[in-house]
């Protein structure tokens, strides 16, 4: 009898920020390959092309609001990432300085311990000033 192969689990990655810090944009130009130049505040569920990585493990990327009112949806969408990227607007150093005072906090707060944070001048940045690899 043949086996009904086993759906593979799509990696989800979530895109958090500031507002305005470019993370439904980023999304579409990581999907589409072009820059937006309408982007709705949330854009729902999207699935990367599955081309993009050698291997073809199927990326969801998740992205999430900034309101207020939507804080417990963005915790729970933190909780269920495999990985998260952080966005920062590099015109906006004060976005940039939320990172640490707020959103990597966030990040422990929630005992995301394994988590990577993934967004490359983050990286480079964590790396030269505070010498952070991962939260
Ligand atoms: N210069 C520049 N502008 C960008 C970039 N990414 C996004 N923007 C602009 O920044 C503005 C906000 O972009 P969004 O993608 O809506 O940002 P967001 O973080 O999803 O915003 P919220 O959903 O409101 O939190 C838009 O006018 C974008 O065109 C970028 O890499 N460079
Ligand atoms: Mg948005």
């Amino acid at each position: 009898m043949a086996t009904k192969p086993t759906p593979e689990k799509a990696v989800r990655i979530v895109v958090a920020g500031d507002r305005g810090t470019g993370k439904s944009s980023l999304i579409i130009t990581a999907a589409a390959e072009n820059f937006p130049t309408n982007v709705p505040p949330v854009l729902p569920p999207t699935r990367l092309p599955e081309d993009m990585f050698p291997d073809r493990v199927p990326v969801m990327v998740i992205d999430t609001s900034s309101s207020l009112e939507n804080r417990g949806k963005l915790a729970e969408e933190l909780k269920k990432a495999d990985a998260v990227v952080l966005t920062y607007a590099c015109d906006q150093p004060s976005t940039l300085d939320r990172l640490s005072t707020f959103w990597l906090p966030e990040l422990r707060r929630l005992e995301l311990v394994a988590m990577n944070v993934v967004t490359r001048d983050l990286v480079i940045r964590l790396n030269r000033q505070r010498h952070w690899h991962s939260v």
